[in-house]
């Protein structure tokens, strides 16, 4: 068997999708193939942070007032490079960016918009603990010329592709484009993301939950009475839950969308929305999520149905396996006790 025939690298497996869509343009898979490139620069990064004295801060603040590392300003600048000259784009968006990204005059735009969080969960990036990049891609609204920041602020049902790369014991990069989830391993020793996790499905019902505990006096009263619910003990319900949090949303997600349960980042006393971000955080995520069986909600709605009003606004976060998060949002509409016992 040739090599070829065993390993099918994400960019056979991108032309593929395309010949199975005879009306593409090619553009959708242009992007996902230059966000490949950009990934594995990342990678290169990443991987010797700890060696290139790139670990520090920069010594700046971005807009949210987060200190910012120089991998994620590395991160921000290699994916805008990397996306603004191939003529896909009309406009980007990025958290490291108060406003969007114009695409340079000197080169052509194109039908797409990108927005990304090109370094999530950066403070792990000193104790080596996993990291990641999430992107999202609408088709343009307005019709021709410069893209506006009305092409960036869509419902996330309207996204045509959403993914993300997370550095971890390996490097996966995982997409969608509407026809389920793929996952790719990066194999450094050919320098290609090879097909490892073809069509993931998330179990309809985990056995884990992910929340940062240390909130829990912040919670809503529906927040804590779910959550003591998971760890109570019932067997042959399945209870308690094990609680895995490693505090980068894309290392939670990508093991909850393996292996099921939910990841909850709620809205609390003090962030009413949360900490995480509608458009290049959370509404990605949740079309992964839904391409691979599983839901994602803000509490009270779907995440893709809800229209934003600002490109970095928050919102409360639950994803993961479809029973898990049915029974999340039973005990946040039930006000009162919660659900009797759950009955889960
Ligand atoms: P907390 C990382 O900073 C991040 O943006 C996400 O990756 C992660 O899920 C969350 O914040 C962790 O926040 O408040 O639990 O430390």
């Amino acid at each position: 068997m040739s090599f070829s025939d065993k390993v099918i690298t994400i960019e056979r497996h991108i032309i593929d999708g395309e010949r199975a869509h005879p009306g593409a343009t090619g553009s959708l898979s242009g992007i996902l193939r230059e966000l490949s490139l950009a990934f594995k620069i990342i990678y290169r990064e990443v991987s010797k942070a700890g060696l290139a004295n790139i670990l520090g801060l920069v010594g700046r603040e971005n807009i949210h007032g987060e200190q910012v590392k120089k991998l994620d300003a590395f991160a921000d600048e290699k994916i805008f490079e990397t996306m603004d000259h191939g003529g896909f784009l009309c406009v980007m968006a990025s958290e490291e960016h108060d406003d969007i990204i114009p695409i340079p005059p000197e080169y052509p735009t194109g039908k797409y918009v990108l927005l990304f969080d090109p370094l999530d969960g950066s403070s792990n990036i000193d104790v080596n603990a996993p990291i990641g990049s999430i992107f999202s891609v609408y088709r343009r609204m307005t019709p021709a010329g410069p893209g506006t920041l009305q092409d960036c602020l869509q419902p996330g049902y309207k996204q045509v592709a959403a993914g993300y790369v997370v550095f971890g014991s390996s490097t996966m990069f995982v997409y969608t484009t509407g026809d389920g989830v793929h996952g790719f391993t990066l194999d450094p020793s050919i320098g290609e993301f090879v097909l490892s996790h073809e069509n993931i499905r998330i179990p309809a019902k985990g056995k884990t939950y992910s929340i940062n505990e240390g909130y829990h006096e912040y919670w809503p009263e529906s927040m804590k009475r779910y959550i003591a619910y998971l760890k109570s003990n019932d067997t042959a319900g399945g209870r308690p839950y094990s609680g895995r949090y490693i505090g980068s949303m894309v290392a939670d997600i990508h093991r909850t969308l393996l292996t099921g349960g939910i990841f909850m980042y709620p809205g609390d006393s003090r962030s009413p929305q949360g900490k995480l971000r509608l458009m290049y955080e959370a509404n990605p995520m949740a079309f992964i999520v839904e391409q691979a069986g599983g839901r994602a909600t803000n509490g009270t709605q779907r995440m893709l149905d809800v229209v934003p009003a600002a490109l970095h606004q928050r919102t409360p976060v639950f994803l993961g396996s479809e029973e898990d998060v049915d029974l999340c949002e039973r005990f946040m509409r039930d006000r009162g006790a919660g659900p009797s016992g759950g009955n889960g």
